[in-house]
């Protein structure tokens, strides 16, 4: 590590002492949800993650520094206004002094250069529907990284069958929590298998060591989302259809705000319930882990 990096006093302790941690990403508070959601939700997965015995270390770049580990006030500059920084971005963001929300791709590259295994967020990034030349970064970076990645599947905005196939060639695992169907992020059914079931922390924790000693990298976690947004699939296909001259990494926000109008803002409280779901399980998971 370098002195761009930044571990905050409890993340380092932690590390230090081999006791489990679980990264959390910024770019849900910068720019996936809107205040106040989008405080409760970085705040609710922190709770959540030390109320299962582990460390929560939330990631963003301040200063010139890459944060791990943030204290409020600092999340709250994040929440204030930041640029939306993925694995890409990284370097500029840190030389250029700006402040940056990390999307799944910059956090998991930033967590596992510290040494961090276990990350949570709400949805990951996919292909996009009628798009699929938009990627996003964080399917190849998962295939990168040693990160076990907590989430309630691809955010229903995307193609999720495109975004399995990809996984799939990226050979990345596709686990579900509890569930033999990816999840589809405000819905437990997506139609589309994932590629093994686990059904407790310490069979979960199991498989995950036994694929990162077979040479994986990345796996996905898919986690079901705690309730449901009827309508969703419509909301979805209908965001995407108004899309217009969006491009580029304002696409997955200007969907996700075109879904919470939609669905009359119930999407931004299921969106918060479950990336803090989702943060809860992967303390379990991160826990049994470090005890196995
Ligand atoms: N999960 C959420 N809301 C979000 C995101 C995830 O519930 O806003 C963010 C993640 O940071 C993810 C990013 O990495 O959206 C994907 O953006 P893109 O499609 O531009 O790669
Ligand atoms: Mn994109």
């Amino acid at each position: 590590m370098n002195a761009l990096f930044l571990l905050s006093p409890e993340v380092a302790g932690a590390l230090a002492d081999r006791r489990p941690v679980v990264a959390l990403e910024t770019s849900i508070v910068g720019q996936g949800l809107p205040a106040p959601h989008n405080l409760r939700a970085a705040r609710g997965c922190e709770d959540a993650i030390r109320k299962e015995g582990a460390v929560p270390a939330t990631i963003a770049a301040l200063d010139g520094r890459l944060h791990i580990g943030l204290s409020d006030e600092e999340l709250e500059r994040v929440a204030e206004g930041a640029t939306k920084v993925s694995s890409r971005d990284l370097g500029p963001a840190l030389a250029l002094r700006r402040a940056g929300a990390t999307t799944v791709a910059a956090t998991i590259r930033a967590a596992g250069m510290t040494g961090i295994r276990f990350m949570a967020t709400g949805g990951i990034g996919g292909v996009h529907r009628g798009h699929p030349e938009d990627q996003s970064a964080d399917l190849e970076e998962i295939s990168r990284v040693d990160a076990a990645v907590f989430c309630a599947g691809a955010k229903i905005i995307l193609d999720l069958p495109l975004t399995l196939e990809r996984l799939e060639s990226l050979s990345v695992p596709v686990l579900g929590y509890g569930c033999d169907e990816f999840p589809a992020f405000y819905s437990r059914h997506s139609g589309c298998p994932v590629s093994a079931r686990v059904d407790t922390p310490q069979v979960a924790a199991g498989v995950l060591r036994a694929a990162w000693e077979t040479g994986s990298k990345g796996i996905v976690v898919a986690v079901p989302p705690p309730a449901e947004l009827d309508g969703a699939e419509q909301m979805a296909q209908r965001a995407a259809a108004e899309l217009g001259h969006v491009a580029g990494a304002d696409v997955s926000p200007h969907l996700l705000r075109r879904v919470a109008e939609l669905s009359g803002g119930r999407s931004l409280d299921l969106n918060v319930d479950l990336v803090i779901n989702n943060a809860r399980v992967a303390a379990q998971v991160a826990r049994a882990y470090s005890s196995s």
